[in-house]
């Protein structure tokens, strides 16, 4: 064959690929059609004055991630903390105002790379000036608090990794405590700056869903004021509890849980002077 001819053919090869590549690749897809289907969701749920969570449950494995902001052209975008495709997608998204109307997306990539989608979904987040009290939260890295000890930290980790004890006490909403599997053994004891007059204190509990949620926990000041039980209605913020003790260790105890991978999103201590 001459050079021609070999160019010709390769030129065909070519255009007959590129025709197979084009029809093989498929538009964007309603998640619905995820092959499998979808088990539960999507929903945005625990609607807090700052952040939500986006849940999905995909019967086959796939990545997930969720742009969101303001308008339909979001701006943002998130995705689990995790290694691999999975089935049970939890989201948080944070960094919200009160009382604003969000727009959010969900693409989920299944392990043939096709992608689908939700349409254009929206929720408002819950009204400013809930129900926080007064004072100055000394609870926290800023204000030289520090983990004093804790009953442990997801797979062994340290107090600074990824779910250490010292995300409770950072200011940041999407960072959590996660013990390794403590359930109602979970315990968490910090230790503030100085000997502090405290007027609450605050404690957002961490969840999986069905498990990981503490209910109930009692709290002891400098190893020996017992405070409580104070009781956790749900994981949607943080809740606040009355205290008038003066006292500088701090350790929370769970009572009751949901069992598994209790930990905390936040906690707090406040003082009025
Ligand atoms: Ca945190």
């Amino acid at each position: 064959m001459s050079t021609y001819t070999w160019l010709m053919a390769l030129t065909a090869l070519l255009i007959v690929g590129g025709v197979v590549l084009q029809t093989r690749a498929s538009p964007i897809q309603p998640l619905e059609r995820l092959p499998g289907g979808i088990a539960a969701g999507p929903s945005i749920g625990e609607i807090t004055v700052a952040s939500a969570v986006v849940t999905v449950k995909t019967a086959a494995p796939a990545f997930c991630q969720v742009n969101y902001g303001p308008t339909p052209q979001y701006g943002q975008m998130r995705r689990m903390n995790m290694s691999g495709p999975m089935t049970d997608h939890r989201i948080l998204l944070t960094g919200f105002e009160p009382d604003t109307v969000y727009h959010v997306r969900l693409t989920a990539v299944d392990v043939q790379a096709r992608v689908y989608q939700t349409g254009d979904l929206t929720f408002r987040t819950r009204p400013g000036g809930s129900n926080r009290p007064p004072g100055r939260n000394v609870a926290s890295l800023k204000e030289d608090t520090r983990v004093f000890g804790v009953s442990s930290n997801y797979e062994g980790g340290g107090i600074a990794g990824t779910y250490g004890a010292n995300k409770a006490l950072d200011g940041d909403p999407s960072t959590e405590w996660s013990s390794n599997g403590d359930g109602d053994k979970a315990w968490i004891e910090i230790e503030l700056a100085r000997s502090y007059r405290l007027s609450a204190l605050g404690f957002w509990t961490r969840t999986m869903g069905s498990t990981a949620q503490i209910r109930e926990l009692e709290v002891v000041a400098d190893g020996k004021t017992r405070l409580g039980p104070f009781t956790l209605q749900d994981a949607a913020g943080i809740h606040y509890f009355p205290v008038d003790v003066t006292a500088q260790r701090l350790r929370f105890n769970v009572l009751k849980s949901s069992g598994g991978n209790a930990g905390a999103i936040e906690i707090e201590a406040l003082t009025l002077r």
